[in-house]
């Protein structure tokens, strides 16, 4: 397997760290002891979780106001791919990549063969009927799977097979469907038909799926309309999965709630109905910012890893989320930030992996809010960092992702073979 990164530097970064983490590691493991927590366990854990590179994230993002392109953009699918091999490398904890159609469309043979250079899969295909692609026939402008026009619908369910097609060739084994459709105005959309239409287009999509696949829907409250969206909630999504049938779920993007809704609580109820397909991870204060996964609040994400780590250990029946990132980096290099995201979300589940469960039920049972509520920042407060470091150094990837990165120059030396992309222009990428 090709590295992109030598792997003699990665060795040389890690040198320099390696008895440090080693200490950290053993005093953790002590205290850990002492709460009746075997340190190595959790690692194996850790070892294990994954979490999806979006190939729409290492490229840098922007708003609708502009975007500032950074040096050494990826050019193509390619370049993507490149990109992703490099934070699998460092993190070990992304070793599959989610294509997005048409952006990264290209000869399914030749993306296969690019990713196993690295060791890399595929997870999710995504569909993308909320822009309209070169040369198409109809606009989605008013709409896709929803539209009032059975022939702009035909075209977007086409769209969404295709994305299957591609998606069997690279092993895939789900389809991610996010749609813009809604309206901007009251009265602009009869609420009803629109979510007929839309079920009636999705059972399409639904028959055209090989027998071992998923179908994900991604429910968001608002934007790019913004005033209805045809699935706007998770309770709108759970309708949508139960209609469809076994092989449909719900995709919860952390992003797409109204700030201060419980998702945690959505999650649960996801999972007791099992309907919950999995997440798209990221961070936000107001709206979908699409930030960085634990940037904002750490605390909400632990949180939903302790509704998983519950379903995980009770043996929920179904239970087998898919865990994607989904972040726009408008601000920072990319890669550095995927690095560090894939890290977040691989704390939360080392941190939820320590709630005393069973302590919790007994404090949950005696009405005990104050112990209930401590058991869980008992396991929140816990650093965690040495565990997720050696889980990096023992699977062969850095103990400081960074650092390692920084050292090696990738940005700069991908920057001089790579010609600079035009900016300006607003863009989600
Ligand atoms: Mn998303």
């Amino acid at each position: 397997m090709e590295h992109i990164i030598s792997a003699d530097l990665v060795d040389k970064d890690n040198a320099a760290r390696k008895a440090n983490l080693e200490r950290d590691y053993a005093s953790l493991g002590e205290r850990l002891d002492r709460r009746g927590i075997a340190i190595d366990a959790i690692r194996d854990k850790v070892e294990k979780f994954a979490v999806a590179i979006p190939s729409w994230g290492v490229g840098t993002g922007g708003t609708r106001f502009a975007r500032f392109p950074g040096a050494g953009e990826p050019r193509d699918i390619f370049d993507k791919i490149e990109d992703c091999a490099v934070i699998q490398q460092l993190t070990q904890a992304t070793p599959t990549v989610s294509l997005h159609i048409p952006w990264d469309k290209a000869d399914p043979n030749r993306l296969k063969q690019a990713a196993s250079r690295f060791g890399l899969g595929f997870d999710a295909m995504n569909s993308n009927t909320f822009s309209d692609a070169k040369d198409q026939k109809l606009s989605y402008k008013f709409g896709s799977l929803a539209h009032a026009d059975a022939g702009t619908r035909r075209q977007a369910v086409e769209h969404n097979l295709e994305c299957i097609e591609i998606g069997k060739t690279l092993g895939s084994k789900a389809l991610t469907v996010w749609i813009g459709d809604g309206s901007n105005f009251p009265g602009q959309v009869n609420f009803a038909k629109a979510f007929e239409r839309y079920l009636d287009a999705m059972k399409e999509v639904y028959a055209g799926l090989p027998a071992d696949w998923k179908l994900f829907s991604e429910h968001k409250m608002y934007e790019p309309a913004f005033y209805s969206t045809v699935v706007q909630d998770w309770g709108t999504n759970y309708m949508i999965a139960q209609e469809l049938g076994d092989k449909a779920f719900c995709l919860v993007d952390l992003g797409h709630h109204a700030p201060n809704v419980n998702i945690e609580m959505i999650v649960s109820r996801l999972i007791q109905f099992k309907k919950l397909g999995g997440f798209h991870f990221n961070d936000s204060k107001y709206g979908d910012d699409d930030l960085d996964a634990g940037s904002i609040d750490p605390y909400r994400l632990f949180l939903v890893f302790n509704e998983l780590v519950d379903a995980e250990l009770s043996g929920a029946e179904g239970f087998d989320p898919a865990h994607m990132l989904d972040q726009s980096h408008n601000v920072t290099d990319p890669i550095e930030s995927l690095m560090l995201s894939a890290v977040e979300v691989q704390r939360a589940y080392a941190q939820a992996l320590l709630v005393d469960r069973k302590a919790l039920e007994g404090f949950q049972d005696s009405n005990d809010a104050l112990m209930a509520t401590q058991t869980l920042k008992a396991a929140y407060r816990t650093d965690v960092e040495p565990i997720l470091a050696m889980a990096r150094l023992k699977t062969g990837g850095a103990i400081d992702p960074v650092a390692a990165y920084r050292a090696a120059g990738y940005r700069a030396k991908v920057a001089a073979e790579r010609p600079a992309v035009a900016g300006g222009s607003g863009g989600i990428v």
